[in-house]
C-alpha cells in the first residue's frame, strides 16, 4: 500500500482546493524559467538546497541510500540572522514532489512546507524560490513534510533533515564553543513488537478515565483477533550521520564550556542523551530560552524536540556521549568525547535513574496568563485498524489519508489567546507539534507551570497536557503528532483563522 505524496496532492487539486493546484502549476512553470532572464531568478539565492538521492556512509563500508539535502547527511547547517530576510532556492532532483518544512519558525503558509496548509510542492525535477524572514531566534530545523505511510524510504525516514540556527541578537549564555548534534536512525523496518515501555516522564500520574478508555479499546481489538499495529524499528543509529565510534570524536579541553545544540531528527523515536561524569545545564528548549536553566544528568527529546545545553568540561577522559538505551547506543547512538591528551577506549557509565519534567525549567511558582478560549482535544488509538497500522484520531476523527479533503476542524480568531487541552487516551507518548506558532506549557500531568515556550511537547500515555498560544500568524495551521507513523495514519488536524 505504498503511496507517494503525489496521491494527496493530486487529490487536493481535484477536490476543490483550486488554489493549491494553481500554485503548484505556477511554480512548475516557473522552474523552466529558472535559468532564464526572469528578474527574480537572475539574482543568486542566499542558500540553495537540492533534494537528491545519495549514498551516505554512516560507518566504514556501511552505506545507506537515502534522499538527502545537497547529497549529504545531515543537510547543511543553515545559520540565519534574526530578522534578516533570506532567499532560498529549493531544487528537487527526485521523481517525487517534495515539501520542505521550516520547523519552529513563524512563517507564512506559502513557505512553511505543509501541503495541508496550501504550501505548493517543489515539483519533481523542478524548483521553487522562497523568501522569508527567519524568526524567532534560536535552534530550529528543517525537514521533509511528505507523507510516507508504508514507504520507509519516504518522509522523515529518509535523510531529509538539517539544522537551522537563527542567531539571536544577544548571546544565549556564557560558553566557549557551539556544537550541533543531530540524532537520527537509519535502516528502518516494520515490526509487530508491542509498545516500548517508557517511564521517564514526570509527573507519572495517569488519568483513570483515559486509561480505562484506552485499555478497553485495546482489549476489544485483541479480543476480535487483531494483532498489534505495526511499529518501526531501526538497524543503525547516528549522531551527525555517523554511528558511534566512526565519526570524528568531539575533541575538548579541560575547563572548556560547550553549548550543545541537540536536535532529535528521528522519524519516530524518543531519544535520551547522557555524558558520564558531566551534567547538562539546559538553557533553551526548542530554541527558546528557559526561565530556569537547571542542571540535569540526562536529556530526553521526543521526535523534533531540541535542547540547547551548556556542558562544562571538568572530568578528563575519553567518554561516550550516548543514548541511555543500551541497545540503541550499541547500534550507534552516541559520539566519543575526547579530552586533550587523553586516549584509550571510550567509556560509558550509565547515569543515575532520572525522570524528565518540563517544570524543572519553568518559572518557579508561577502560572500562565489566562486563556480566552479552551480547545479540547482527545487522542485515541484504533489498534491495527488501517491495513495493519494503528489509526489515530483527534476527537474521534482521523485526518484523511487518501480520500476526502480535510476542512479545518478548529477556527481561530486572530490575536486571541487559546488554551489547548490535550487528553491522551493511549499508552503511547505523543510529541505533538503546532506549525507556525510557539506555545507556552501551562499544565503537564496536573502540574501548572509557566514561562516555557516550545513548538513540540510530549504528551505522556494516559496524561493531560495544556499549552497556550496566541493566534498571531493567520492562515491554515497544521497540528500533528510528530511521530511519522502516527501523523501519517490520522494524527493530524488543521486550524484556520475566522
Ligand atoms: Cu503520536
Amino acid at each position: 500500500m505504498t503511496r507517494s505524496p503525489w496521491t494527496r496532492r493530486t487529490f487536493l487539486e481535484t477536490s476543490g482546493l483550486v488554489a493549491v493546484g494553481l500554485s503548484v502549476a505556477r511554480s512548475a512553470r516557473w522552474s523552466h524559467l529558472a535559468s532564464g532572464s526572469e528578474q527574480s531568478s537572475s539574482t543568486p539565492a542566499d542558500y540553495s538546497l537540492h533534494i537528491r538521492n545519495a549514498a551516505v556512509e554512516i560507518a566504514p563500508k556501511r552505506i545507506v541510500g537515502v534522499t538527502t539535502y545537497n547529497g549529504q547527511f545531515p543537510g547543511p547547517l543553515l545559520r540565519f540572522k534574526d530578522g534578516q530576510a533570506v532567499t532560498i532556492d529549493l531544487s528537487n532532483d527526485t521523481d517525487t514532489p517534495q515539501q520542505l518544512h521550516w520547523h519552529g519558525q513563524k512563517v507564512s503558509t506559502d513557505v512553511d512546507g505543509a501541503a495541508e496548509e496550501g504550501t505548493p510542492y517543489i515539483p519533481a525535477h523542478g524548483m521553487r524560490r522562497i523568501r522569508f524572514t527567519p524568526n524567532p531566534a534560536g535552534l530550529r530545523f528543517y525537514h521533509t513534510h511528505n507523507w510516507a505511510g508504508a514507504d520507509l524510504g519516504a518522509g522523515q525516514y529518509s535523510g531529509q533533515v538539517g539544522i537551522a540556527y537563527i542567531d539571536p541578537k544577544s548571546s544565549p549564555g556564557n560558553y566557549d564553543r557551539e556544537v550541533f548534534l543531530l540524532l537520527k536512525e537509519f535502516e528502518p523496518t516494520f515490526s509487530r513488537g508491542g509498545d516500548m515501555d517508557m517511564n521517564f516522564l514526570a509527573p507519572a500520574t495517569h488519568v483513570k478515565a483515559l486509561e480505562d478508555a484506552g485499555e478497553s479499546a485495546m482489549k476489544a481489538s485483541l479480543a476480535k483477533g487483531m494483532p498489534h499495529g505495526f511499529e518501526v524499528g531501526y538497524g543503525s543509529f547516528t549522531i551527525n550521520g555517523k554511528m558511534l565510534g566512526h565519526g570524528d570524536p568531539l575533541r575538548v579541553k579541560l575547563g572548556e564550556r560547550l553549548l550543545l545544540h541537540v536536535v532529535n531528527g528521528s522519524a519516530t523515536e524518543i531519544r535520551s542523551l547522557a555524558l558520564p561524569g558531566h551534567t547538562f545545564q539546559v538553557v533553551a528548549l526548542d530554541g527558546n530560552p528557559v526561565p530556569n536553566a537547571a542542571n540535569v544528568p540526562v536529556l530526553w527529546l521526543g521526535t523534533a524536540e531540541r535542547i540547547s545545553a551548556i556542558v562544562e568540561m571538568k572530568h578528563p577522559g575519553v567518554w561516550i556521549l550516548g543514548d541511555t538505551a543500551d541497545d540503541d547506543r550499541r547500534h550507534g547512538m552516541g559520539i566519543v568525547v575526547e579530552y586533550a591528551g587523553r586516549n584509550g577506549r571510550p567509556v560509558w557509565v550509565a547515569p543515575p535513574a532520572f525522570t524528565w519534567n518540563y517544570a524543572r525549567f519553568a518559572k518557579p511558582g508561577s502560572t500562565g496568563a489566562p486563556a480566552e478560549e479552551t480547545i479540547e482535544m482527545q487522542f485515541a488509538k484504533d489498534n491495527a485498524a488501517h491495513e495493519g497500522f494503528n489509526r489515530w484520531t483527534i476527537n474521534g476523527a482521523a485526518y484523511p489519508m487518501n480520500a476526502g479533503a480535510a476542512a479545518a476542524s478548529f477556527h481561530l480568531k486572530k490575536d486571541q489567546r487559546y488554551r489547548l487541552r490535550m487528553r491522551n487516551a493511549s499508552d503511547d507518548i505523543h510529541p505533538v507539534h503546532l506549525h507556525r506558532h510557539s506555545f507556552e506549557l501551562t499544565k503537564v500531568a496536573g502540574q501548572p507551570l509557566a514561562g516555557i515556550l516550545k513548538d513540540v511537547v510530549m504528551v505522556g500515555g494516559y496524561q493531560e497536557v495544556e499549552v497556550d498560544f496566541v493566534a498571531d500568524n493567520p492562515g491554515p495551521t497544521l497540528f500533528h503528532c510528530h511521530q511519522q507513523l502516527h501523523m501519517d495514519f490520522g494524527f493530524m488536524t488543521l486550524f484556520d483563522y475566522a
